[in-house]
């Protein structure tokens, strides 16, 4: 089964959108497997984001996603890469469709709420960053068969 990451982002916590968007996963037919809140060191920060290290925009990402606290959530479900990505909407929440969770909530590129692994190499890389194995809990909800 495949698993991914996702990150509510300081924006999305002030807000108060953490209950929010967890539901929307929740509901979707997702297994969480694993949940902190945490304060990103800018190290950790500079990690996750190495891919975008060099580009314009890369100390201003750094510098908000270690601004406050986020949520680091590992989900588990059918597909959930794509799917978490889809139910994301685009980077840029002013173009992000509605119904997504960009869509719904954000009008930035920056500050635009939720980032989910875009790959299963990008998850590979990402949740050591947030996760030991020993937090990683992968018990049975015992209904699989009424979701997927
Ligand atoms: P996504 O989160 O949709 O996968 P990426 O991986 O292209 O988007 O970018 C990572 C993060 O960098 C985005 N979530 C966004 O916060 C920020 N970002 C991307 N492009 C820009 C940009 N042109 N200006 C400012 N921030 C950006």
């Amino acid at each position: 089964m495949e698993r991914t990451l996702i990150l509510i982002k300081p924006d999305g916590v002030k807000r108060r959108l953490v209950g929010e968007i967890i539901k929307r996963f929740e509901k979707k037919g997702m297994r969480i497997l694993g949940m902190k809140m945490l304060m990103l060191s800018k190290g950790k920060a500079e990690k996750h984001y190495a891919v975008h290290k060099g580009k314009p925009f890369y100390n201003d990402l750094v510098n908000y996603i270690t601004s406050g606290p986020i949520i680091a959530v590992l989900l588990e479900g059918n597909r959930c890469i794509e799917v978490t990505r889809q139910m994301c909407g685009s980077t840029d929440g002013s173009k992000a469709q509605p119904g997504t969770i960009r869509g719904d909530y954000s009008l930035s590129i920056e500050k635009n709420i939720i980032h989910a692994s875009d790959s299963k190499e990008s998850f590979e890389y990402e949740y050591p960053i947030f996760f030991s194995n020993e937090e990683i809990l992968g018990f049975e909800y015992g209904d699989e068969m009424n979701i997927i």
